[in-house]
């Protein structure tokens, strides 16, 4: 069986391994030096193809996102019609993301990024302390990775509320959906978390106006895409102190320019793209599960909607 494997980033080796420990008759082929017949090639698993690339397979059967966000392969214009595109869902995925969000929030909940400012001034002066019980945290997304977040952070007694397209209800989460949701979702929110697919809808929902919708003091973590955040806007609202501090995994570009103030802003945390990484192991589990129902005349499992975007 071929399977394509196409990323600028990823090393293609071990995700050969991977698969290979399932698929005996395995033909892993790394564009683009794919060799042999591209009308053998079943399937593919990408990141960031090359535009057009995919549309020299004729005989493809379904697209693998080597990670769960799909707007790298959603922004070619020139994609094989027809052919579905499927999303990365994996338990670890999910699990590293949430110790990702806990990580942070606790962070600012605990007032560590005031202590960090303390600190550098020699200054020795416990704050106030603040319950979880008392303590808002919003997440932007309530899907696989947003949900299990809220529901993590929800189980240490937050008070939490997400937000998402379509109406959800989840245990010990205050849920909000829709356009018309999104000013009730921030009224209060402390600790806000996105979490979002991105889209042409969500690109730039991190603006100005809603960062001036927190209230005075609250902090940011954008694990999702740098495409969410108005850069500009976040540093506007740092410098008149509305915002007391930003986690950024994530940038517009990657990796984010040397020259960018980002990385030495004192109100910011810059971490590289590795809130939650693709374990080849896990994740070509996954993906070998979906080809063996793709292969028995049936559906993947996790198939984007290219219209949503996500
Ligand atoms: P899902 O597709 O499972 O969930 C997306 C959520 O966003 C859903 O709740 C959806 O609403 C909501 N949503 C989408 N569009 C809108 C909108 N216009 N308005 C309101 N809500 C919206 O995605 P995942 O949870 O699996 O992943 C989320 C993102 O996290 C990925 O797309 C990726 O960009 C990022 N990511 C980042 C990683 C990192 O290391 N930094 C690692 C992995 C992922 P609804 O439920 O109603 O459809
Ligand atoms: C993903 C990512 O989408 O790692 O999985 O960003």
């Amino acid at each position: 069986m071929a399977i394509l494997f196409s990323s600028k980033t990823d090393d293609p080796e071990p995700w050969r391994a991977a698969l290979a420990a399932h698929f005996e008759d395995l033909d892993f082929r790394v564009w683009p030096d794919d060799g042999g017949d591209p009308a053998d090639v079943e399937f593919a698993l990408v990141w960031a193809q090359k535009e057009g690339a995919l549309k020299h397979y004729p005989n493809l059967r379904a697209i693998f996102s080597l990670g769960a966000g799909v707007e790298h392969i959603l922004r070619d214009s020139n994609l094989p019609a027809g052919v579905p595109i499927v999303r990365l869902v994996d338990a670890q995925l999910t699990r590293d993301m949430t110790e990702y969000v806990l990580a942070w929030v606790l962070y600012y909940h605990r007032d560590h990024h005031r202590y960090r400012a303390q600190q550098a001034a020699r200054q020795w002066r416990a704050l106030p302390p603040v319950v979880a019980a008392d303590r808002q945290v919003g997440i932007l997304g309530l899907g696989e990775l947003g949900r299990a977040s809220a529901s993590a952070l929800a189980g240490l007694g937050f008070r939490v509320r997400g937000w998402s397209r379509t109406a959800k209800e989840i245990e010990g989460v205050a849920c909000f959906d829709g356009a018309g949701g999104l000013g009730e979702f921030l009224d209060g929110v402390e600790i806000l978390v996105c979490l979002l697919p991105l889209t042409p809808e969500t690109r730039g929902i991190v603006d100005g106006a809603l960062l001036a919708a927190l209230p005075a003091g609250a902090c940011f973590i954008n694990a999702a895409r740098g495409g969410h955040m108005v850069a500009a806007d976040l540093v506007a609202a740092l410098a008149s102190g509305h915002i007391a501090g930003a986690t950024l995994d994530v940038f517009e570009p990657e990796p984010l320019p040397a020259a960018d103030p980002l990385w030495s802003h004192p109100g910011v945390n810059v971490t590289p793209h590795v809130a939650s990484i693709t374990y080849h192991k896990t994740a070509a589990a996954e993906i070998v599960e979906d080809i063996r129902r793709i292969r028995d005349g049936g559906r993947a499992r996790h198939v984007v909607d290219p219209a949503k975007g996500y």
